[in-house]
């Protein structure tokens, strides 16, 4: 199953949205997060000395690339039909801060819950999907690379 133009134009047209509401969808995002995995807050150095999750322009700037690497992911799999990782550190970071596969899982449901409230009612089960298999095929890189 290849990735089509219309996935895409979906997961584009979604990363557009996302991007118009930077401090909201972000701090949605780790909220998201460390509902699921409390214990993940002390990864992430810019919050584990916070209260609950707090707006900063770090924690923003994080999130944005976490979705612009998806949606990267997406355009790769449209145009070559594979995902490279383009930042070969990205294994070390995640081995270093003690990331497992678990928590890949976690970040999936996060990013697609976010997703969802970023679009409202345009939400189908085929943007989902577009998300789904995007993120899928970048974690599988980013988890060939901790091992
Ligand atoms: C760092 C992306 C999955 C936890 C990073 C960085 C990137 C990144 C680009 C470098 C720092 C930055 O610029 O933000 C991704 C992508 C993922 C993924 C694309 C999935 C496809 C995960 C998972 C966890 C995680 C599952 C565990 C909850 C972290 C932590 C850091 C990090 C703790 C260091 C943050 C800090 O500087 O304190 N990640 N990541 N990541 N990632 Fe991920
Ligand atoms: C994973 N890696 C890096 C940054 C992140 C930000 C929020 C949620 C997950 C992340």
């Amino acid at each position: 199953m290849s990735f089509t133009d219309k996935q895409e134009a979906l997961v584009n047209s979604s990363w557009e949205s996302f991007k118009q509401n930077l401090p909201q969808y972000s701090v949605l995002f780790y909220t998201i997060i460390l509902e699921k995995a409390p214990a993940a807050k002390g990864m992430f150095s810019f919050l584990k000395d916070s209260a609950g999750v707090q707006y900063s322009p770090t924690l923003q700037a994080h999130a944005e690339k976490v979705f612009g690497l998806v949606r990267d992911s997406a355009v790769q799999l449209r145009t070559k039909g594979v995902v490279v990782l383009e930042d070969a550190r990205l294994g070390a970071i995640h081995i270093q801060k003690g990331v497992s596969g678990p928590h890949f899982a976690v970040v999936k449901e996060a990013l697609l819950k976010t997703i969802k409230e970023v679009v409202g009612d345009k939400w189908s089960d085929e943007l989902n999907i577009a998300w789904e298999v995007a993120y899928d095929e970048l974690a599988t890189t980013i988890k060939k690379a901790m091992s």
